[in-house]
């Protein structure tokens, strides 16, 4: 069905998101000395966020995040966080972690927190003053991927699957943490996990609910060390991505909690990756791009770009989107596509009125590479701009 909505409605699908409150995120503290006025705005976009949930370079924004609507770089020691640390913990230590997501901009999807054992890399982003380059960020976030923190290190936690995400899909793993259904109607994408009130954490734009946590600290003792909060959105294609800085000390390692060390990390491959040696690589893959913009009666949404299927940058020739799905509390327009494996292109949505008038999103373009992995499908998430 289509229908005109509120712009508030709008709004509320380009504001909102989350960030790492405990322990005290870099993000937090500038928040809290008045530094960062929406810390619930450190934003990577617009990135491939689902679902493949590793696939986006982290560019500008590194490990710890870039709010570019203060223009704040999380990468480096502040004045108001970065040269100390805000929690000690010990090796094996399960702790508990929290993270705040804005009423407004619940976008469902997975998270994960990581610790990047590389004391050399980490480094890099604990100098006062000095901006690592993004080949420092990319190096230091592959280093955060390898040291992901599974849910499952975790005894007698309950890890699940997303539930937007299908068996099959590289999103189909439960070493991270997942959201509820996007859609539920019942304790619905990120706040539906705990259930915990409105304003249970802070938020500038709609209040914030809590999301709690258990992780395990890894067998690793550092005095200075940074926890990576990364959040992949499910509806957009944002990831939101915070650090803390914290300390890893005492508690020797015995060697019991080596050859356990070793072990998990045998059994962490094959679940991180459960189909990578068991499939051939896609051919072509089944990208669905969901476009968030409301809509009037007459109008129709196409997606054109630099590929013959996107209709080589001519409207005319550019597929069309499918309003099937559309509400007016998710006004969403849909296509599906196959696209042959590793093909890049950018492109854009554009509105098309019964006239025959285009109205183009605004600059950058977009851009896509298709995944050349086990993966057969992916989904795209987009608001317009
Ligand atoms: C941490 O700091 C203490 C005291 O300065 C020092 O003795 C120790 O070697 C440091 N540990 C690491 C892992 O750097
Ligand atoms: C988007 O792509 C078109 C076609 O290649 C190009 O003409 C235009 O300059 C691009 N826009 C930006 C902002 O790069
Ligand atoms: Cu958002």
């Amino acid at each position: 069905m289509i229908s005109t909505i509120s712009p508030l409605l709008f709004a509320t699908l380009v504001f909102g998101h989350g960030y790492l409150t405990i322990p005290s995120s870099r993000t937090r503290l500038g928040f809290e000395a008045g530094t960062d006025t929406c810390p619930e705005c450190t934003i990577l976009e617009p990135v491939s966020s689902w679902p493949d949930l590793d696939v986006a370079p982290v560019g500008r924004s590194g490990v710890c995040g870039y709010n570019a609507r203060v223009s704040v770089d999380y990468n480096y020691p502040g004045s108001a966080w970065g040269t100390g640390t805000v929690a000690t913990y010990s090796p094996g230590q399960v702790v508990d972690v929290q993270w705040c997501v804005d009423a407004n901009g619940d976008h469902g999807g997975m998270f994960s927190y990581r610790i990047c054992q590389d004391q050399s890399i980490v480094d890099k982003f604990l100098t006062p003053g000095y901006v690592p380059t993004e080949a420092e960020k990319q190096a230091g976030q592959d280093c955060f991927d390898a040291g992901l923190l599974d849910c499952t290190d975790v005894s007698g936690q309950s890890c699940g699957y997303n539930p937007d995400c299908t068996s099959g899909q590289a999103c189909y793993r439960n070493d991270w943490f997942t959201c509820n259904a996007f859609n539920a109607n019942d304790r619905r994408s990120c706040e539906g996990v705990d259930n915990a009130g409105l304003n249970s954490c802070k938020t500038t734009i709609a209040g914030g609910y809590s999301v709690t946590k258990k992780i395990k600290i890894p067998d690793f003792t550092s005095n200075h060390t940074l926890l990576q909060f990364k959040w992949n959105s499910f509806q957009t294609g944002q990831i939101y991505l915070s650090c803390a800085d914290i300390a890893i000390s005492g508690g020797g390692s015995t060697p019991e909690t080596t050859l356990k060390t070793s072990t998990t990390s045998v059994t962490k491959t094959s679940t991180a990756a459960p189909s990578a040696t068991a499939c051939n690589n896609a051919a072509s893959v089944s990208v669905t791009f969901n476009e968030a913009v409301t809509t009037s009666f007459g109008q129709t949404i196409k997606i054109v770009g630099s590929i013959p299927a996107l209709g080589s940058w001519n409207v005319a020739s550019a597929p069309a989107l499918s309003a099937a799905a559309y509400t007016s509390t998710n006004p969403q327009w849909s296509t599906t596509l196959s696209l042959a494996a590793g093909t890049s292109f950018e492109y854009k949505f554009v509105k098309v009125e019964s006239t025959g008038a285009v109205t183009w999103e605004s600059d950058p373009n977009r851009s896509y590479t298709v995944s050349s992995s086990c993966a057969t499908t992916a989904t795209v998430g987009a608001s317009w701009r």
